[in-house]
């Protein structure tokens, strides 16, 4: 029995299914829980399918997906019933809901570096672009037609936004096939979703603004980086965010990073991006990790940021 053979086989033993997806979510780990329960609705009406922890998100990190809906929080006792799938994570501390521990049974699909090997069945496939393109390809195998017009938006979404539009190098023939065949089922609302993801409200485009004044540039080490004040956050009434993108695409700066306080985690969270040195290693040694061309870190203070430049610098 192949693995895709066997993670099938163990999702249809149980009645109750628990979707994980990794802190500071993105619309990868996002499109792929919503897509694993839309398709599981679906095929088997008669499950329930719950995404642990969706209730906790503020309505702006949930903004421009496609037709969400939040479905409660799920208790301890109901968790501890049910087979729980994580999706988008590839270290256990990195899961959004420490909870997963009380399922019987976990399955892992990722596509990150195989930092830590968890769960009872795991699926990583590193050279995947996006765990939504591995969600396809299980789904298709299981069942195209139950890859309905909701899965399909999901989906699209993770890949779309993991891929930047699918310019990023993760980007493999394999990707183009799925999106030809996402392109089949989701018609002209593949439009739709392109303006909704990447359309900027004119206060988005006066913080960022902003933001980018805050941007430091070490020409001769190539080398960009921002730390954004959380009164900028209040200001705008925006969520604590990264804002690494606003460095990209700048000539000859190979490298940069991004520094913000996360209330919440009482720690302050970075994002490093390279345009073609691995920049992971440094991320891993702050208490982080990710890909080659794109990780995070968390240092308990400010700063210990000059220790992380200091890192990039020598590269
Ligand atoms: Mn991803």
């Amino acid at each position: 029995m192949n693995l895709y053979d066997r993670i099938i086989e163990l999702i249809k033993k149980y009645d109750k299914i628990s979707l994980f997806f990794h802190q500071n979510p993105d619309y990868d780990c996002l499109g792929s829980v919503f897509a694993f329960q839309s398709f599981l609705k679906q095929k088997y009406p008669k499950k329930i399918v719950m995404i642990i922890g969706i209730e906790t998100l503020t309505d702006e990190v949930l903004l421009n997906f496609p037709s969400i809906k939040a479905n409660g929080s799920a208790k301890d006792t109901w968790i501890n019933k049910s087979l729980g799938i994580v999706c988008d994570t590839s270290n256990r501390e990195r899961i959004n809901d420490q909870r997963y521990m009380l399922c019987e049974k976990i399955i892992k699909i990722d596509h990150h570096p195989k930092v830590d090997d968890y769960g009872y069945l795991s699926f990583v496939n590193e050279k995947a672009s996006s765990c939504c393109e591995i969600l396809f390809d299980l789904f298709y195998y299981w069942s195209k037609k139950n890859i309905k017009l909701n899965v399909a938006k999901y989906l699209y979404v993770g890949i779309l936004t993991d891929t930047n539009r699918f310019a990023y190098p993760n980007t493999t023939t394999q990707t183009l096939d799925v999106a030809i065949k996402l392109f089949d089922i989701l018609g002209d609302e593949r439009i739709k979703i392109n303006q909704k993801l990447y359309s900027r409200t004119l206060n988005d485009v006066a913080f960022f603004a902003e933001v980018q004044t805050l941007v430091k540039y070490d020409q001769k080490n190539n080398l960009a980086w921002l730390i954004i004040p959380n009164s900028l956050f209040k200001k705008y009434k925006k969520e604590p965010q990264s804002c690494v993108g606003c460095m990209s695409n700048i000539k000859d700066i190979n490298v940069w990073a991004s520094l913000y306080y996360d209330e919440k985690a009482n720690s302050w969270k970075g994002s490093i991006r390279s345009n073609s040195i691995d920049i992971s290693k440094v991320a891993k040694k702050y208490n982080g990790g990710g890909h080659k061309l794109a990780s995070g870190f968390s240092i308990p203070k400010e700063s210990q940021f000059n220790k992380v430049l200091i890192d990039l610098k020598k590269l």
